[in-house]
């Protein structure tokens, strides 16, 4: 299956980092917290950051948890969620949602994940960008890959792999060959970030771009994962943007973290109760 063998005779850059209908979710009047997470990018390979991850849903007061993406490390379609591994991730978020909403938007390791697993997962589906409008101020929340415009081979990539006809002809695909051409594009991504000298300078939201989505969105705060450089940046005229860690209780440096929202306004926390007993270190280096 080649890239590009579907492609249209239009430049796919050309529209990268434009949002034609700007998505808005109210949140319900009585909703007292919304907790936003991403970048859990759980496999099998990573058992202790899916037990992190189900022990917080556990513990967290929150209304709602929207999780912004990359909550697999890869996804080839709803058929993965008959897998052991999958199912029970979609049954624990299942057994939460009965205690609170949970939110899901895709990342660019899971956008191929339909309303079936969604619906196995009880996750409402969350169009990227969606502009969040709760506590009495609008927050643009983003996985953030789509604003990475200096990555211009990510987003060619991009265009294609999200075009309706591409992915009709790859979900036609039986599943293990689904799965070894994903192996195949994780390694090469895995590959190319390895050899960049500094990633810093084109994997990144751009901030012109990122200005302008919340200019039309009438929103002040961009939130937005992918990264994997958690932090708060002040971009001026009232405007900043907050980034989500990604999680990983399986490697060191262990990290999960949650920005949560309510009438104070936006702050970060560590789910304690899930690093609880860890050392910080994975098991066997502990
Ligand atoms: O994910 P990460 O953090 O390593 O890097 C991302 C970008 N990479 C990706 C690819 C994902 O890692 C793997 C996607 C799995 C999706 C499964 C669904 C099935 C899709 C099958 C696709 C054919 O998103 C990386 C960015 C980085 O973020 C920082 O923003 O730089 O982008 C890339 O590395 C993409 C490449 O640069 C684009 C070139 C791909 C060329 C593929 C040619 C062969 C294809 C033939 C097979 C059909
Ligand atoms: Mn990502």
């Amino acid at each position: 299956m080649a890239l590009g063998g579907l492609g249209s005779a239009a430049d796919p850059l050309a529209l990268a980092g434009t949002v034609t209908q700007m998505a808005e979710f109210i949140a319900p009047a009585q909703w007292q917290a919304i907790e936003l997470v991403s970048d859990l990018h759980l496999c099998e390979s990573t058992p202790r950051t899916f037990e992190a991850f189900a022990a917080y849903l556990a513990g967290t007061d929150a209304d709602a948890v929207f999780i912004l993406g990359d909550l697999f490390e890869v996804w080839v379609g709803d058929d993965q969620c008959t897998r052991p591994f999958e199912r029970a991730i979609a049954d624990t978020l299942k057994a939460h949602t009965q205690r609170r909403w949970l939110g899901f938007m895709h990342g660019n390791r899971d956008f191929l994940a339909g309303r079936a697993f969604a619906q196995a997962a009880g996750l409402h589906l969350l169009a990227d960008p969606t502009c969040l409008s709760a506590f009495g101020a609008r927050w643009l929340l983003t996985h953030g890959d789509a604003l990475c415009l200096k990555d211009t081979a990510y987003q060619r990539f991009r265009a294609q792999v999200r075009s309706a006809r591409w992915q009709e002809d790859f979900l036609s695909r039986p599943f293990d060959e689904r799965w070894s051409i994903a192996s195949g594009i994780r390694s090469q991504s895995r590959a190319r970030k390895s050899a960049a000298p500094d990633p810093q300078l084109w994997a990144d939201v751009d901030r012109d771009a990122g200005v302008s989505w919340l200019a039309q969105a009438r929103a002040s705060t961009l939130i937005h994962g992918h990264t994997h450089r958690p932090g708060d940046e002040v971009w001026g005229e009232g405007r900043s943007r907050s980034v989500l860690s990604d999680w990983d209780l399986d490697h060191a440096p262990c990290r999960a973290e949650v920005l949560r929202l309510d009438v104070h306004g936006l702050s970060r926390r560590a789910p304690s109760f899930a690093l609880a007993g860890s050392t910080g270190l994975p098991a066997e280096e502990a």
